[in-house]
């Protein structure tokens, strides 16, 4: 009997989740009875009342809207997007007794009348690029409740597109996943999970955005829509892609490419631009949950110096905290976090703190007076709680649906969240951040803002909160996972105004799209496990493919034992990633550089070093991230994507367009075959050419990561250095690596590195190329841009195995034309 009804649930369990993901039951959207035309667009009715609207905002940028049964809604609203106003261009409108076809000079959008079915194709060729596989269907009769997180709040809705024979898909942002999502299937809601490992999901951030690639030719969806979403990539059938929401609208945006580099261009448009960090941003950064006392802070910056290992940041992890109360220091522990931080500072290196969404809920105790300090959050907090009161005297934290307040439990025990859809609560967040800078914190760190609440991570004690959402008083269905995006926004602009002649730098852990205008991030609690470290390729890439470009993970894992060569096959990825911090869990095994013994610690020092005089190109490829969305570390298929060999290839990367590297991902292994893509490469190590076109193997001692500049390229370096600002980026050496026709170019970026003058045009970028002669190499230098950087020497050094001389002259910024025997 027992076993019986044991199996019978089983098969109830199957069935509910097998129907919960049958998109094929839903209700499909009526035929178009009529429609009609405004200058940016059609908007369809069809015979259910329901509407279509299809904008065209550029020649590669269409937005679907759909409205279920009733007309599209007057309000239109999303945290994600930076620009809402586009001039539309040309296009035009034809009709057939069968469809109704939008068309611009690159894609063609073709409604098919009955069924309405969309399908986009390319303008020139009138090839389909991606077309619906059934009509947009919604959950008239709550079929999907059962899967639901509160179907009491909206309706499941669903796209389904026709899934292509040999169709490659990328993005969805942070996923512990592979590169190529192709027969994969994905949840978007915003989870703290501690020691994931691969197939996990969801886990910590939500971007609604995938690339499609078939054939070579890339296109884009972006489904703007923050309630729980499901993507099906062919999982579930051979025939059919799928993505859907627990809720709010059919809203999508299609991006047309061919080329992937700008699909990221368009959406990085449309979601925002990720800023340029100060460049110590880019340095070395060390963590662990928690250093303290301020003596051992200092102690470990000392021992980084001593050891003449780089370093730029050292973290604050929630032990500075008086009780974990945000926005205060325990003045035991840290008595004078001014004097700290000027400390570190003479030593070239900035303190960051941690800072939580949840605000100790503490009511003040008995009648103790308010605290009248300038500096609140060095006075003791124990009887009364400044931003617990502030908050709760402005009404900015959430409540319940019945008015009660939300107290959620976190770090400070009993807690509540600000709702920071209320652009008075973001203000308010943003100012208290004087606490930190006023007391020499030079950047910050949010954790925990899934968010997070220890009395149930699946988000259900969330379920009735609600917040203001622009006056729709809507729950955490809607609400959660835009919360990060929301608290980082908060935060930048707060830093902004605070600062404005400094750029913010933050690194948050949850996201929702868009975030990557205010804020950083890291892959969250990662395991020291060799699994671990080979999914943080995929994980670099994928979140450069969705608009994240700066991007990292604690370096050795954050849970468990590491050993010294997990920590050195770590580095040799992480020094070339934008975020380089080493980082562990508080019960962890020290992980700092040294920890394993000189042999490991030698090894690393080289790796950092290297880090730091490969500078003025990571910078300069981090620019080209802020302003065209490419991202600095990319998987081989963005910059190779006619190539079927890099479609799912995952354990390489290239930072910009010049350098790949293949790291070692597993314990003991010495050699690896590297693909190289057609063209010429030279070893990093060694200046030997090899053609491309081919997988070769290579030797990779613990010491070495085989590493390959693309012939054609010239690297920018610096000279070796233990931090930014310790010397001049004087001289830089251009490393030359000649195509086989002898020529090679490239781009030097440059600005102040720490001010918003960038934004201005104070930036200089100076242009070099090269070409082989009768007589020796002929060099042309030009420079672009009102930034003065001083005077520095020029050095050229051709590549190969013989070496050469190379030669230096002064750069004064004017245009050169040189010659290199
Ligand atoms: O519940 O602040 O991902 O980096 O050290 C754990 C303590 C909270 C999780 C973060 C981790 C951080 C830790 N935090």
């Amino acid at each position: 009997m027992k076993i019986f009804s044991a199996v019978l649930l089983c098969l109830f369990c199957l069935s509910l989740s097998t129907q919960a993901q049958d998109i094929t039951t839903l209700e499909k959207i009526g035929p178009v009875v009529s429609f009609a035309r405004s200058d940016d667009g059609v908007t369809f009715n069809c015979r259910d009342n329901s509407q279509v609207q299809i904008t065209i905002l550029a020649s590669d940028l269409i937005r679907v809207r759909a409205s279920f049964t009733k007309p599209i809604p007057a309000k239109d609203h999303s945290w994600a997007i930076a620009k809402e106003r586009w001039d539309p261009p040309r296009w035009s409108l034809s009709e057939t007794p069968a469809a109704i076809t939008l068309a611009t000079d690159e894609v063609e959008v073709v409604v098919q009348r009955s069924p309405l079915l969309i399908d986009f194709r390319d303008a020139r060729t009138h090839v389909s690029l991606n077309a619906d596989e059934q009509p947009m269907a919604y959950d008239a009769k709550g079929l999907m409740a059962p899967m639901m997180f509160d179907p009491k709040a909206d309706k499941f809705i669903a796209s389904s597109k026709r899934l292509g024979f040999d169709e490659h898909f990328y993005g969805l942002g942070e996923k512990a996943a592979r590169l190529d999502k192709r027969r994969s299937f994905f949840v978007n809601w915003n989870a703290d999970t501690p020691g994931y490992t691969e197939g996990k999901d969801p886990i910590y951030q939500t971007i609604p955005f995938y690339i499609g690639l078939q054939k070579g030719a890339a296109y884009g969806i972006f489904f703007d829509n923050s309630y729980r979403s499901y993507f099906d990539f062919g999982r579930s059938s051979q025939q059919r892609v799928w993505f859907g929401a627990e809720g709010g609208e059919m809203n999508y945006y299609f991006f047309y490419g061919p080329s992937i580099k700008k699909i990221l261009n368009r959406y990085t448009d449309l979601t925002g631009h990720m800023p340029m960090p100060p460049m110590w941003a880019l340095g070395n950064q060390q963590s662990r949950w928690s250093y303290y006392p301020d003596k051992m802070v200092e102690e470990v910056v000392r021992e980084y110096r001593v050891r003449d290992l780089p370093l730029d940041v050292i973290h604050l992890d929630i032990d500075y905290m008086q009780g974990y109360r945000v926005f205060t220091f325990d003045t035991k522990r840290f008595p004078d976090p001014k004097g700290l931080a000027d400390n570190l500072a003479r030593q070239g290196v900035k303190l960051i703190s941690i800072v939580d969404p949840g605000v100790k809920y503490q009511p003040p105790a008995g009648n103790a007076p308010t605290i009248k300090s300038a500096k609140p959050e060095l006075e003791p907090q124990d009887q009364r709680y400044y931003v617990f009161d502030q908050g709760v005297q402005q009404n900015y934290f959430q409540h319940r649906r019945n008015g009660e307040l939300f107290i959620p439990k976190v770090w400070p025990g009993d807690s509540v969240f600000v709702d920071y859809t209320l652009p008075e609560a973001r203000r308010w967040w943003g100012d208290l951040h004087r606490a930190y800078l006023d007391n020499g914190i030079a950047g910050i760190w949010n954790d925990m803002n899934e968010p997070s609440d220890f009395v149930d991570q699946s988000g259900k004690n969330q379920i009735d909160v609600v917040s203001f959402d622009e006056g729709e008083n809507s729950t955490h269905a809607k609400n959660r996972n835009v919360f990060a995006l929301l608290e980082s926004r908060a935060t930048y602009e707060g830093l902004e105004r605070l600062r404005p002649n400094k750029r913010p730098y933050l690194i948050t852990r949850a996201a929702y799209a868009g975030i990557q205008r205010y804020s950083t991030m890291w892959t969250g609690d990662t395991n020291s496990t060799w699994d671990a470290l080979a999914l943080n390729i995929p994980m670099f890439t994928t979140l450069g493919l969705s608009g994240e470009p700066f991007i990292g993970s604690d370096v050795g894992g954050f849970i468990g034992r590491g050993n010294g060569e997990l920590l050195v096959r770590a580095y040799q990825i992480s020094f070339l990633a934008p975020f380089c911090r080493n980082h562990k869990v508080i019960d962890g095994y020290d992980q700092e550089p040294w920890r394993f013994g000189k042999y490991y610690e030698d090894i690393i020092r080289r790796y950092l070093k290297l880090r730091y005089q490969l500078l003025p190109f990571l910078y300069t490829t981090l620019e080209e991230a802020h302003r065209s969305g490419t991202p600095l570390f990319r998987p081989l298929v963005l910059n190779y994507q006619d190539d079927p060999n890099t479609q799912n290839l995952d354990d390489e990367f290239m930072i910009g367009e010049d350098l790949l590297v293949a790291p070692i991902v597993k314990p003991d292994v010495t050699t690896r075959l590297v693909y190289l893509p057609k063209g010429t490469w030279y070893d990093y190590w060694t200046n030997k050419k090899y053609t491309g076109g081919t997988t070769l193997r290579f030797n990779a001692p613990l010491e070495t990561v085989p590493m390959f500049v693309r012939g054609g390229a010239i690297i920018p370096l610096g000279p070796e250095m233990n931090y930014v600002g310790e010397k001049p980026f004087d001289p830089i050496t251009f490393a030359i690596y000649p195509d086989d026709n002898g020529s090679a170019s490239s781009t030097l970026y440059e600005d102040d590195g720490a001010s918003p003058a960038y934004k201005q045009g104070a930036f200089r970028r100076t242009i070099v190329s090269v070409k082989r002669g009768a007589r020796g190499y002929a060099a042309n230098i030009s420079a672009l841009g009102s930034y003065n950087p001083g005077h520095r020497e020029f050095s050229f050094v051709i590549k190969s195995v013989t070496p050469n001389k190379g030669f230096m002259i002064a750069d004064d910024g004017q245009m050169h034309q040189l010659e290199i025997k």
